[in-house]
C-alpha cells in the first residue's frame, strides 16, 4: 500500500523538472498545504538550483533517485516532453499519485497504455489542463442547458512567443517535443476544454498545419507553427480550430465560442473574468461574481467580484482538486490521464490528417 493511503495527513510531493512550469507547480503544491519534499532536474546541480529556487526540502540526484526514494506521495513531471511517459509510468509502478505535464506522451499509443496503466492501479494520475478551472468555464459549462442544441463549436489558441528565428525552446527539437508542436502543446487545452464544455466528442478532423519560420537557432525546423482544423462531433456539430505560435501581438489566447439553436456562450481566456452569453436579442457579459455564479462555478470563485483571478488560481485549484482526490474525495472536471490520452488522439488525428490530406477519424 503506497503511504498515501496511510498518511492522509499531509501529502507530500517531488517535481521532476523546475523550468517555467516547474515553478508554477511548486506554488500550487505550497498553496495546496502539500510538502514539497524534493526535487530532480536534467543533473545533480540544476536540481540543487531548482531545489533552491522553487523551496523544496532537498534535491535528488536524478528522476530515478526521487521515485524510489520512499519519501513521496504524488510525483509532478515537468520535464520535456520525451520524459512524460517513462518517468510516469516508473512513478506508477512505484505506486505514487502522478500529475504530467501535457502532452501526456508524445504519441496517442503511449498516451493511451499511460490512461490504462494509470487505470489499473488505480492511483490518481491527472493532466494540468487547468483552464478547465476558470470560473467563467464551469459558468459555461453550467449554463449549456441554455442554448439549446449545440450546432458550431470554433475558435482559436494563438500565440508569438515563437514569431521570430531567433526564438527556439525544447518543444522545436522532435526529439524533446514530439513530432508535433503546436497543437499538441496548446491545440491540447482547446480540444481538452472544448469537449469538457460542451460534453461533445470530436470525431473526425480535416487539418492543414504549416511551418512558418523554417529555422531557428541556425537548425531546420519540422514542427508546426500554426494549424488549421475543421472537424465534426459524434452528434454532428461542426466545427474549427486555428492554432498558432507565430501570431504577432497575441500572448497566449485560447478562444473558444459555442453557437446553439437559441444561444451561444464564448470565452476568452485573457479575458477569464467575463463570459459572453450571446441570443438573437439581450446579449450580455456575465461577470464573474460569487453571488450570481452557479453553484458549480462558485466553487472556483474564492475572490469577490472586482478582484481578478487567473492562471495561478486555475493551476492552484487544479492541484487542490488532485491532491483532494488523492485523499479519496470527488472533484467534478478533474483532467485525468484518460483526457490527457483523449487530447493526443485528437492530436495525432489532425497530424495525420495534414499529412496525408484527409479526413481521420478520432
Ligand atoms: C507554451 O506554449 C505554454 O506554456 C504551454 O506549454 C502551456 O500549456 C500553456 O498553458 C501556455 O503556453
Amino acid at each position: 500500500m503506497s503511504d498515501i493511503r496511510r498518511q492522509k495527513s499531509e501529502v507530500r510531493v517531488g517535481i521532476i523538472g523546475t523550468g517555467f512550469i516547474g515553478r508554477v507547480h511548486a506554488r500550487a503544491i505550497r498553496q495546496a498545504g502539500a510538502r514539497l519534499v524534493g526535487v530532480a532536474a536534467a543533473d545533480a546541480e540544476a536540481a540543487a538550483e531548482g531545489a533552491r529556487l522553487l523551496g523544496a526540502d532537498r534535491a535528488f540526484g536524478s528522476a530515478e533517485e526521487l521515485i524510489e526514494s520512499g519519501s513521496v506521495d504524488v510525483v509532478h513531471v515537468c520535464t520535456p516532453n520525451h520524459l512524460h511517459a517513462p518517468l510516469a509510468l516508473k512513478a506508477l509502478d512505484a505506486g505514487l499519485a502522478v500529475v504530467c505535464e501535457k502532452p501526456l506522451a508524445i504519441d496517442a499509443a503511449t498516451a493511451t497504455l499511460m490512461a490504462e496503466r494509470a487505470a489499473e492501479t488505480g492511483l490518481v494520475a491527472t493532466v494540468p489542463f487547468v483552464y478547465r478551472f476558470h470560473a467563467m468555464v464551469r459558468e459555461a459549462r453550467a449554463r449549456l442547458a441554455e442554448i439549446g442544441r449545440v450546432s458550431l463549436i470554433q475558435g482559436s489558441y494563438l500565440q508569438d512567443w515563437l514569431l521570430e528565428s531567433s526564438d527556439s525552446n525544447w518543444r522545436v527539437d522532435p526529439a524533446l517535443g514530439g513530432p508535433g508542436r503546436t497543437v499538441g502543446d496548446i491545440g491540447s487545452h482547446w480540444c481538452d476544454l472544448a469537449e469538457f464544455v460542451t460534453g461533445e466528442r470530436i470525431a473526425k478532423v480535416c487539418a492543414q498545419t504549416a511551418v512558418v519560420v523554417s529555422n531557428r537557432a541556425g537548425a531546420r525546423v519540422l514542427t508546426e507553427d500554426i494549424a488549421t482544423v475543421q472537424f465534426a462531433t459524434a452528434s454532428g456539430a461542426l466545427g474549427s480550430l486555428t492554432v498558432s505560435q507565430v501570431s504577432p501581438g497575441r500572448k497566449n489566447r485560447l478562444f473558444l465560442e459555442i453557437s446553439g439553436t437559441t444561444g451561444s456562450l464564448a470565452f476568452d481566456q485573457e479575458n477569464p473574468e467575463q463570459l459572453w452569453f450571446g441570443a438573437r436579442t439581450g446579449s450580455r457579459a456575465l461577470v464573474r461574481d460569487p453571488l450570481t455564479l452557479s453553484e458549480s462555478a462558485r466553487a472556483y470563485s474564492p475572490l469577490p467580484a472586482g478582484h481578478p483571478q487567473g492562471f495561478h488560481d486555475c493551476f492552484d485549484a487544479f492541484v487542490a482538486d488532485t491532491y483532494a482526490a488523492v485523499r479519496g474525495e470527488h472533484r467534478d472536471g478533474l483532467p485525468t490521464f484518460a483526457h490527457g490520452a483523449r487530447a493526443a488522439v485528437i492530436t495525432d488525428a489532425v497530424l495525420e490528417s495534414a499529412r496525408t490530406d484527409r479526413w481521420v477519424t478520432c
